[in-house]
This record gives structure tokens, sequence and C-alpha cells, in this order.
């Protein structure tokens, strides 16, 4: 089954499409876990124990983990071996943000589908189509492309609009379009090839996500930036979803995890999860 397929079955069973983030700060973590062994781990594992039903998949940001060292990654590979294990239906997206020239991102292409064994990655398309290469080849795989991210620095480049381009760049796209939004035209003819893409835009930009909506009516979108980043869940849902009231990977993390820092923190957890799953299903129904 490849990621696609899984992620459609899970959205049915779970009838969800929210994506935990699993991105858990030492500086924020309850004062109980943290004295555990393997902190990181067991604030995920209670996480995941607590939304297994409400999610269609959970995403780890590796920067999380890599700031712990080996101990970090050993506990990033651990919590991808418990979701792997107790609930081998939920897909788990790794968020590295990664490429580089084609030599290379084979390596972190290993990483993250031999070491890790995650079902996805975020990777970044600025160095073009051999850089990704490397990820798009694994077909069961999905390769998440950063289009528009929700940041308020994402305007900085991917805003800039195109006219008068040259180099390798052909006439016909040279046209006063944002980059993101050829980089979305790019992503739909990358997956009209390998079919396994999939696009980052941020809810922090609707507008945004309706055009890329316009030009692809059936392409699935991770979408962070609600919560804590401030993003628009009504017009996210309104503009980018598809016909059949799916296409969108909802990923909330700060706003759910830290959702308590007590000893109640993953049943607050829960419970913020059953609010945006609701009012999520509240527009596809
Ligand atoms: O455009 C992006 N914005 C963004 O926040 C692309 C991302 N991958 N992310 C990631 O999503 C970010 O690095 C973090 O892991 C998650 C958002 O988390 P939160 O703001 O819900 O806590």
């Amino acid at each position: 089954m490849n990621f696609q397929q899984k992620l459609q079955e899970i959205v049915k069973k779970n009838n969800s499409l929210l994506c935990v983030g699993l991105d858990p700060d030492l500086s924020k973590l309850p004062p109980h876990i943290l004295k555990l062994d393997e902190p990181l781990f067991e604030f995920n594992k209670a996480i995941i124990d607590e939304t297994k039903d409400l999610v269609c998949a959970f995403k780890a940001n590796s920067a999380f983990y890599e700031a712990e060292g080996v101990r970090g990654i050993e506990q990033l590979k651990k919590t991808i071996q418990y979701v792997q294990k107790q609930y081998p239906e939920i897909p788990v997206i790794l968020d590295a943000k990664r490429a580089d020239i084609g030599n290379t991102s084979e390596q972190y292409a290993k990483y993250a589908f031999y070491f890790l064994g995650v079902d996805a990655i975020t990777v970044n398309p600025y160095l073009g189509f051999d850089s990704i290469e490397p990820f798009l080849k694994r077909k069961d795989k999905g390769i998440i492309i950063l289009c528009k991210t929700s940041n308020p620095g994402s305007s900085d480049f991917q805003d800039i609009h195109l006219g008068g381009v040259s180099g390798r760049i052909p006439r016909e796209i040279s046209s006063p379009e944002p980059l993101y939004m050829f980089v979305a035209k790019k992503n739909i003819e990358w997956n009209t090839i390998y079919g396994n893409c999939l696009m980052v835009v941020g809810a922090t930009y609707p507008e945004e996500l309706k055009k890329i909506r316009e030009l692809t009516p059936d392409m699935t979108f991770l979408v962070p930036g609600i919560g804590s980043q401030g993003g628009n869940l009504e017009q996210t849902l309104k503009f980018g979803l598809t016909e059949e009231k799916s296409g969108l990977i909802i990923n909330v993390g700060r706003a759910i995890i830290y959702a308590s820092n007590g000893n109640d923190f993953s049943q607050k957890a829960k419970e913020e999860a059953i609010k945006l799953r609701d009012l999520i299903n509240q527009f596809r129904n």
C-alpha cells in the first residue's frame, strides 16, 4: 500500500483530516515527563495513545530530535517504531525539509525511509528536480514539497514575481506569477510522472491556498499554521477541500501537545484534538 492509499484509508477510518505534530521541546514538557529516561519518547507515546483515533497522520519535525543529539534521534526512531507497531494504519511524516545535490539527497532518503522508516517526508525544492528525484523515485512514499510556507518570511522569495527570468526557464512560464505558483505547477507536473507528490501550503495564506487549489482539484496539501501561528481554519477548509471533502492534512502541533503542562497533558491534548477534528468535519459534511 502506498502513502496515498494509507492516508485515504485512515481518513476514512478515523473520519479525520487532523495531523498531530510531534514536536517535543524539552523546555515545554511537563515536569513529571522530564524526570523520565526518554522524555521525548514518553511524551510522544502518551500523546499518540490519546489521539490515535482522532488523526489521519502524525508528523514529527526532525529539528526537535536533532537538537538533543544521538539520544534525540534514538527517541525519534523509537516514536516511529511505536506507531508502526501499535497503530500501523497511521502514517508518519518526517518533517525535515531536506534536499541537496542528488548524490547527497540519496543519503537523506536512506535516512528517512530505511533508517527511520517513515511513510512521507517534506522536501525543499530550491535545488531543483535532481535534488528531489532520489525521494520521488520511492513511489510508495509521500514526497511533500514546500510550496507556500506558513511563516511571515515566506513572502521574501516565494511571492517574487517571475516576469523577465531567463536561462533554463522556458519563455512560456516566464510570466508575472509568483514563484510559489510556479513551484505548484512543477509539483503537479512531477506528480503526474511519479504519482506520489503532495505540497506544503500554510494555513496563514488562504488566498494563496485558493489559487493553488484552483490549479489542482485533487492533490493533497499538508497544511501547517493552525493554532499557534494563527492560521485561518475556516478559510483553509473553504478554499482547500477537494470535491470529495478531503485532500488536506491539517497539522496542529503546539496548540494540541502543550494544551496543558500538568499530569493531564495527554488528556487535554485529546480534548483539543477532538475539538479540532470536529471543527474540521463541520466543513466536510
Ligand atoms: O510552512 C510550514 N510551516 C510550518 O509551521 C511548513 C512546516 N513544515 N511547518 C512545520 O509545521 C513547523 O516546522 C512545525 O513542525 C509545524 C507547525 O507546528 P505548530 O505551529 O502547529 O506548533
